[in-house]
């Protein structure tokens, strides 16, 4: 692999490129992971690849929802878990979350090599491999959940994907936080909260976010009130304007 120089203006992008393609040979990530991180490099770049105002307040709702949530789950596809591995596990362990394998292109082997690879990372549980429930209303091998997981949960994280599931999972009554850069995607339409952001900046920004909250031991009631005063709508215009505008430095 080509060595990247710190001082390249887009060196953090092209990592975040080797870091797919990585995940591709490692039998983690589909080659159509390939294609969708392109999609999102491209909404990125537009949004001036930071975290705009609106992504911070939706990432610090999050944190508070899966504080409050009584079971919440993470979900990890190929890309996530050839991104941000280490910092899925970070997050899990912040807010008492499951981590649990759920794919659009699903075999045995990349079910296995992700959660392995979760494992390396230092999880402890990884669910997905039972599969021994359904999300009805969905005819693809994404509807395969573990009962004790996404099955029986409260609150699911959902990074990345298109819009099937996420309207599936909604009217399961799940509550949905959405981390995908498209604010204009059918899945952050379903969140109950967007999170228009990379998800490398997203995931350890919870992280933070939780940290913090659970550290200066906030009530049930701050929570609940940061929960409360976020505004869906609010966020997703804000990055749609944002992406629109693309105002480049
Ligand atoms: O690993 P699998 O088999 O479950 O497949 C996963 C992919 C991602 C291939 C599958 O879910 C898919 O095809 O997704 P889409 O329909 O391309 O949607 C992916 C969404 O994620 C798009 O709206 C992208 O803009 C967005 N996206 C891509 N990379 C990032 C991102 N959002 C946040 N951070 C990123 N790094």
């Amino acid at each position: 692999m080509t060595e990247i120089p710190d001082d390249h203006p887009r060196a953090e992008s092209l990592r975040t490129r080797h870091r797919i393609e990585d995940g591709v040979e490692l039998g983690i990530t589909s080659k159509q992971g390939l294609i969708a991180q392109g999609r999102g490099e491209a909404y990125d770049y537009l949004l001036g690849e930071e975290t705009i105002p609106s992504a911070d307040a939706a990432e610090r709702a999050a944190a508070a929802r899966l504080l409050l949530a009584d079971h919440p789950v993470l979900s990890v596809n190929g890309n996530v878990a050839a991104l941000v591995p280490g910092e899925m596990v970070e997050l899990a362990e912040a807010v008492d979350a499951d981590l649990e394998v759920n794919l659009f292109n699903r075999t045995a082997e990349r079910m296995e090599a992700i959660a392995d690879h979760l494992r390396d990372h230092g999880a402890e549980d990884v669910k997905g491999l039972a599969a021994d429930a359904r999300i009805p209303g969905l005819d693809h091998e994404r509807a395969k959940v573990d009962e004790d997981g996404i099955r029986s949960a409260d609150v699911v994280v959902v990074p990345l994907e298109d819009g099937d599931r996420a309207e599936a999972l909604a009217e399961m009554g799940k509550t949905e936080i959405v981390v995908d850069l498209n604010p204009m995607s059918r899945s952050a339409q379903t969140a109950a909260i967007p999170v228009i952001d990379n998800i490398v900046r997203a995931v350890p920004n919870m992280t933070k976010h939780a940290r913090e909250l659970r550290e200066r031991g906030a009530s049930r009631e701050e929570l609940e009130a940061i929960v409360a005063e976020f505004d869906r709508e609010e966020a997703l215009e804000a990055a749609e304007k944002a992406i629109r505008r693309g105002e480049l430095d």
